[in-house]
């Protein structure tokens, strides 16, 4: 069988186990269409059938999670963890809160993890969590509930070398707080169970910009290996949480412009740029008001508001999409390379579709995937789990240079498996083999699991 006939094999018996998961699907298929060529004169990892316990979660613990509102009513809402590989390392990656979570997404999601990881360098396994509670509306007594109620039943499958989640989108701060408190209050133990943590109880300095700031490194790294930089570069940016904010400030730091920041009701286009007083007022909106993006555009003349719309019409030179999964279409891609934007970092965890990918590879821009270029903040969660074990807090220069270096690192393993000519580098085939050699030979190792 060829490479390709196999993949096809792969592909149909994985849709056949999985009906209804076309997210888990399309991560899937996207690693896979890279490591079937890549393996296909590497027998071995056919005969331990590597790719389909990869994807084949070691277990998905689904749970009931019941809570009172501040009128008296019960609520009730589905919780899961699925712990996807640790070959490498405890579980590790995000819980995240949205009323649109299914299984599919947090498979998808810690499918994806467990290659970002592996990538990082540092011995963590892939998980994900979640609820389809909606944390839009509630008030932070209400939020508490969830929070500790979720925490009563996932408090069984967790551990410091076991399983270590973290935030995602709508787990921030506060969330990580009350999920924390109720972790300790149940266990009556203080470990780090969690990151993200606040600093007062164990967190580590710049874990709350690092994915941002990370998804901006691998867009720099890129340019330079392009005779480029990111000065004078107009940049598209989505959605305006954790990873929006950081990856603006790095940007404007680093001399680019940002001119779009979106969230799930509509984007803003700035052609002024959101400089570092504009972003503060965002960050107080969307952390502290719990407010809508259209603010930006009453609080600022230079600014419009486009409702229920994407920012990849604007024209841009690069674009970081960090709101959510598929939030770049065909027809953005065709927008965007229109346009001529000549480079995407993936902040959010597959924001591209498959054809929009297919797209920005066949016109060779710079584009590195999710697993890569958000690997920052699994990153320095992965330094915050060592300072916690070695009951020690690095300084904010070192972390910063760590992240600094990590993130290199990552670049230059997608450029070493990704290479496809002198010139080109396809950072999503070098993300995927980087990120599956390690974990795949750790399988093998163990024998058969
Ligand atoms: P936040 O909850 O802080 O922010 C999410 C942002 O995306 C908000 O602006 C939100 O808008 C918007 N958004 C969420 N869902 C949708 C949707 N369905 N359609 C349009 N906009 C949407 O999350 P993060 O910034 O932490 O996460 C953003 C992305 O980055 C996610 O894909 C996450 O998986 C990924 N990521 C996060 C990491 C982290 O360390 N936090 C690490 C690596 C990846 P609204 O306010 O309207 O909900
Ligand atoms: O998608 C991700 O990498 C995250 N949400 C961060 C995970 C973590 O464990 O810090």
């Amino acid at each position: 069988m060829s490479w390709q006939e196999k993949l096809d094999h792969y592909m149909t018996g994985l849709e056949k186990r999985n009906p209804g998961e076309p997210e888990f699907r399309q991560a899937v298929y996207e690693v896979a269409a890279s490591i079937f060529p890549f393996i296909e004169d590497k027998p071995i990892y056919h005969e331990a059938q590597i790719m389909e316990r990869m994807a084949e979660p070691d277990r998905i613990i689904t749970f009931r999670v019941c809570w009172e509102d501040d009128q008296g009513n019960i609520r009730v809402n589905r919780g899961w963890r699925v712990q996807n590989n640790n070959a490498i390392g405890p579980y590790k990656g995000g819980l995240r809160f949205h009323p649109t979570v299914t299984q599919s997404i947090l498979k998808f999601l810690a499918f994806e993890q467990t290659f970002k990881n592996s990538l990082t360098g540092l011995p963590m396994g892939g998980g994900k969590g979640g609820s389809n509670f909606n944390p839009k509306g509630k008030s932070d007594n209400e939020v508490m509930r969830f929070c500790q109620s979720f925490m009563t039943e996932l408090d069984h499958y967790i551990g410091a070398d076991m399983d270590v989640p973290a935030g995602d989108i709508g787990v921030g701060a506060r969330e990580i707080g009350y999920l924390f408190g109720q972790h300790k209050r149940l266990t009556k133990e203080f470990t780090g169970v969690l990151t993200g943590k606040g600093m007062e109880f164990g967190g580590s300095l710049i874990r709350v910009e690092a994915t941002g700031y990370g998804a901006v490194y691998m867009m720099a790294s890129m340019l330079e290996c392009n005779g480029e930089s990111l000065e004078g570069k107009t940049v598209c940016i989505s959605g305006s949480g954790n990873v929006a904010t950081y990856a603006t400030e790095k940007i404007n730091q680093l001399g680019g412009k940002v001119v779009t920041l979106s969230d799930s009701s509509g984007f803003i286009h700035d052609p002024e740029g959101i400089d570092a007083e504009k972003l503060a007022f965002v960050v107080d909106l969307k952390t502290v008001k719990r407010g809508r993006i259209s603010a930006y555009a009453d609080e600022y003349t230079s600014a419009s508001f486009y409702a229920g719309e994407r920012p990849w019409s604007i024209a841009c030179d690069l674009a970081i999409p960090c709101a959510t999964q598929n939030e770049i279409n065909e027809k953005d891609a065709q927008n965007l390379l229109k346009n001529g934007c000549i480079g995407i970092s993936e902040g959010s965890n597959m924001p591209t579709e498959q054809a929009a990918v297919d797209l920005f590879q066949q016109a060779k821009i710079l584009f590195a995937p999710s697993k890569a270029a958000n690997a920052g903040g699994v990153a320095v969660s992965g330094l915050e789990m060592s300072q916690n074990s070695a009951r020690i807090a690095w300084k904010e220069d070192e972390l910063q240079l760590m992240l600094k270096d990590i993130m290199q690192k990552i670049h230059d393993q997608c450029a070493e498996y990704g290479r496809e000519s002198d010139t080109h580098v396809n950072y999503l085939k070098g993300a995927n083999i980087g990120g599956f050699i390690k974990v795949a030979d750790a399988m093998l190792a163990f024998g058969v699991l």
